[in-house]
């Protein structure tokens, strides 16, 4: 392994987010992530590198060990598994929940339930505890128009304050889990790289705290 840490960061709404947490840490990229199509961004700091990837890879390039370090969704874990993770920080960043919902008002589903999401592994997890037969239907966006169009019962989705499920009638039902952001790191680079990740995760705390 090289003395090198690879960073990989959630593009999208998280990145927002987490570039101002990075830089009170003290880790700045030299460019304008926002203005340059590069994937892979030098720091201030020589042994920092930042991979800049759709927030679903992050967990797959930390688990392998293509980075190090990872910033991603409570919710993307959750789907992902934590095999070969250690998730040392919650970043208390892009905050919302993963939740149930269907058409507003309507009967309760027919015994066995067709719920349409992207989080297909979560889904089936929720279900099966609550002992509910559910059919899950894989989609990889706009999950708030398949019971209106009938091709599901309910959905499991990220709600935030909920105005995109009333705009297309529907309505919040049960919670799964409340989200946030979370650090993750590689298991094998927690021991082999500790001395160099460990005041790095330590100053991400702190600056997480001192925003409190
Ligand atoms: O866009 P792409 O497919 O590449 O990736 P992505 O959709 O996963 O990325 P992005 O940028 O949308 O970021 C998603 C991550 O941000 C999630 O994994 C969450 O951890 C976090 N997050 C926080 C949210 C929201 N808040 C959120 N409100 N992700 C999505 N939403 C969406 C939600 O899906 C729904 O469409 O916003 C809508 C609900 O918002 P309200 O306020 O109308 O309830
Ligand atoms: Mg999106």
């Amino acid at each position: 392994m090289s003395k090198q840490l690879i960073v990989a960061l959630s593009k999208g709404r998280i990145l927002q987010e987490t570039l101002p947490l990075l830089a009170d840490a003290g880790i700045a990229p030299l460019e304008d992530l926002g203005k340059s199509r590069k994937l892979l961004f030098d720091t201030n700091l020589a042994d920092v590198k930042l991979v800049v990837i759709r927030a679903v890879d992050v967990p797959t390039y930390v688990q392998l060990g293509a980075a190090d370090l990872g910033v991603a969704g409570k919710d993307v874990l959750l789907e992902h598994g934590a095999e070969g993770l250690y998730e040392p920080l919650d970043l208390e960043i892009a905050r919302c929940r993963l939740m149930t919902a269907g058409v507003t008002g309507a009967e309760p589903a027919r015994a066995r339930r067709r719920v349409a999401t992207k989080f297909v592994n979560v889904a089936r997890g929720y279900y099966a505890e609550l002992g509910i037969q559910a059919e899950v239907i894989k989609l990889y966006g706009a999950m708030e128009l398949a019971p209106l169009m009938n091709l599901a019962d309910e959905i499991v989705d990220i709600v935030d304050t909920g105005n995109t499920l009333r705009a297309n009638g529907m309505e919040p039902r049960e919670l799964i889990a409340h989200i946030s952001t979370r650090l993750v790191v590689n298991k094998a680079a927690m021991t082999m790289k500790h001395e160099r990740l460990k005041p790095l995760i330590e100053r991400l705390r702190s600056a997480v705290v001192a925003r409190r």
